[in-house]
């Protein structure tokens, strides 16, 4: 067919031409930030936490174009920690976008931190461009070999054609087991390439994993079932993992069917609720060493945990865990279960179904037991805790906080001490109420946890206890929370110093030399958060905690409450770190 003249084409048009010229253009062409897009919003992910640099910008005009917001913050670690965080709330993996170089070592921290607390996240980094491989580029660093041990799998991407396949490889590698962070390179020139768009693997949403929703040998569940139902004096823990697999409804109904007490550790808090006949907090080391059978959920037998040498010897322990190299690791047990443990929950509670008797009856004298230890442990802290000394006692402000919370309120802990009081005292209300660092033990995660909580779902109030010194580490984000419009409850157990090491330094050296290297200004944080345009007031009485808080509720802003707490007090979880015995 003869070409149509441009004046021509205007007014007449072909069947075929009329047809595409309904069609939005499809470009023939892509580029590699732009499939980096496309992959992102395939695994689901609607943000990404990013510090630009001249190598990623492309992923930026990707995400444009495919409705991802981009949250810019002021630091790389607040980026890994914000996309931990998104994780973790979302059930989705997170993604953090960072340059080559300083860029990409800033984020370390935040992806070890998702590493030891088996956060499913996606770091990308910039690269200098191949054809300069290894001559000396700007920002250039041997990035995956850095990332190789902290992560499930590192690699760079080769050719432009594979991005949004190696990130779907990438986010596949997340899931495997006890899930975890993956980290991909990509150059400047392979991102930068544009390319026929046929010629690039793009996977499609939900077609490229599998299910993880596995209950393992079908064997041990029916062992399990039978151990439970003959035992007296169980206990169950309930880890992490418990809200990583979403298994909250499963985990109370074991609990329930069964008439098995429960303690929960990390983000497995509240997944039963404070008051509910099965929820047990302080008298975890008295059941232990108590208990017939010991059912450990979702959390492995590392520090925290006395890496399991505390749990008596005559004990049936069992392990339950998404990782098979996690369980019996540092400790013998009698039985062991793999797979996702709300899954295997479940099964066992369906398994004890078959007894015609499940000996729940036999159990209720033990609860009655421990709920007596329960309330004697509580009663004999409670003046404390109640105390209206000044300088405020730190226990007094994690009552005013757990008193503060809501069915609705995000608990964030990020901080020594202080935050270790409060370990023992706010109870979140519900399932996914609760989040700390992990074992790694992080200082800094709150202003980005608090950040990917309010992003991820922004009816959910967050409370976010600080540290004087954890707050210092990532603080100047709390600006991103003021530019995006984040509000938030912070508060600042302030007491000037890194206590929780000041401790053992006292300890170790007496009180001459105790405070060496440990010594915080008096830092009026109050004044910063309204510096940067959130509220902010400092508190001296305790009994100005709950209205202050109350304020900064109502404020609608990111807010700072400055709560100057008593340096000479310490949280027997301090004063029993394993690391000084
Ligand atoms: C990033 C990081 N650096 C150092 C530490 C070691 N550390 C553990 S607790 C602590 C003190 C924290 O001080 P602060 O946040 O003020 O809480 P406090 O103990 O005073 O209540 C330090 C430095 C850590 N856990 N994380
Ligand atoms: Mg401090």
């Amino acid at each position: 067919m003869a070409k149509i003249a441009p004046e021509v084409s205007d007014t007449i048009k072909t069947p075929v031409e009329a047809d595409q010229a309904q069609q939005p253009e499809q470009p023939q062409t892509i580029s590699g930030g732009h499939l980096v897009a496309r992959a992102l919003k395939a695994e689901g992910i609607d943000t990404i936490f990013t510090l630009c640099g001249g190598h990623i910008i492309d992923i930026y005009d990707g995400c444009v174009d495919e409705g991802i917001k981009v949250v810019d913050v002021r630091h790389e670690q607040v980026a890994a920690h914000a996309a931990d965080g998104y994780a973790r709330v979302t059930g989705r993996p997170g993604c953090a976008v960072v340059t080559a170089g300083p860029g990409t070592t800033d984020a370390v921290t935040g992806v070890a931190n998702a590493f030891r607390a088996e956060s499913a996240m996606l770091l990308i980094g910039g690269q200098g461009a191949l054809d300069q491989h290894r001559m000396g580029s700007l920002q250039d660093l041997p990035h995956v070999d850095i990332l190789k041990p902290i992560t499930k799998f590192a690699s760079s991407v080769y050719t432009t054609d594979r991005i949004a396949d190696m990130i779907a490889m990438a986010f596949r590698e997340c899931y495997d087991g006890a899930l975890g962070p993956s980290y991909l390179e990509i150059g400047r020139d392979v991102l930068d390439a544009k390319i026929e768009r046929a010629k690039a693997r793009i996977p499609q949403p939900g077609h490229y994993r599998a299910s993880t929703k596995s209950i393992g040998d079908p064997a041990a569940i029916e062992q399990l079932a039978g151990i439970l139902v003959r035992a007296q004096k169980p206990c169950v823990l309930l880890g992490s993992q418990v809200w990583t697999c979403r298994g909250a409804e499963a985990a109370i109904e074991f609990c329930r069917t069964l008439n098995v007490p429960a303690f929960m550790n990390g983000a497995g808090r509240g997944t039963l609720p404070p008051g509910d006949p099965h929820h047990f907090q302080l008298t975890r080391s008295y059941a232990f060493k108590n208990a017939d059978v010991i059912v450990i959920v979702g959390t492995p037998f590392d520090f925290r945990m006395g890496y399991g040498r505390r749990l008596p010897e005559g004990a049936t322990v069992v392990q339950i865990d998404m990782d098979y190299s996690t369980v019996g690791k540092n400790r013998d047990i009698a039985l062991g279960l793999v797979g996702d443990v709300g899954a295997i929950l479940a099964a066992v509670t369906q398994a004890a179904s078959g007894y015609s008797d499940k000996g729940t009856a036999q159990r209720t004298p033990w609860i009655e037991e421990l709920r007596a230890e329960e309330k004697r442990l509580y009663d004999a802290r409670l003046p404390r805790q109640l105390s209206d000394a000044q300088p405020i006692h730190p226990l007094r402000l994690a009552h005013e906080i757990n008193e503060f919370l809501t069915e609705n309120t995000m608990f964030i802990g990020d901080g020594g001490d202080v935050v270790t009081f409060a370990g023992g005292v706010v109870q979140p209300r519900a399932p996914g109420r609760w989040m700390d660092p992990g074992p790694l033990g992080t200082l800094g995660v709150g202003v980005p946890f608090a950040m990917a909580s309010k992003l991820a779902q922004p009816h959910r109030e967050v409370v976010c206890l600080f540290g004087d010194g954890a707050f210092s580490m990532t603080g100047w984000d709390f600006e991103t929370m003021v530019r995006f419009n984040l509000p938030f409850i912070g508060v600042v157990g302030n007491n000037s110093y890194m206590n929780q090491i000041r401790y053992g330094q006292i300890q170790k050296y007496g009180r001459e030399r105790g405070d060496i290297g440990n010594k915080l200004g008096d830092v009026k944080y109050d004044l910063f958060a309204q510096m940067l345009g959130g509220y902010g007031e400092e508190v001296r009485d305790p009994r100005d905690i709950a209205p202050a808080l109350q304020r900064a509720r109502e404020s609608g802003k990111p807010s700072l409450i400055n709560v100057w707490v008593d340096p000479e007090a310490f949280a027997p979880g301090t004063m029993n770190q394993t690391m000084y015995k």
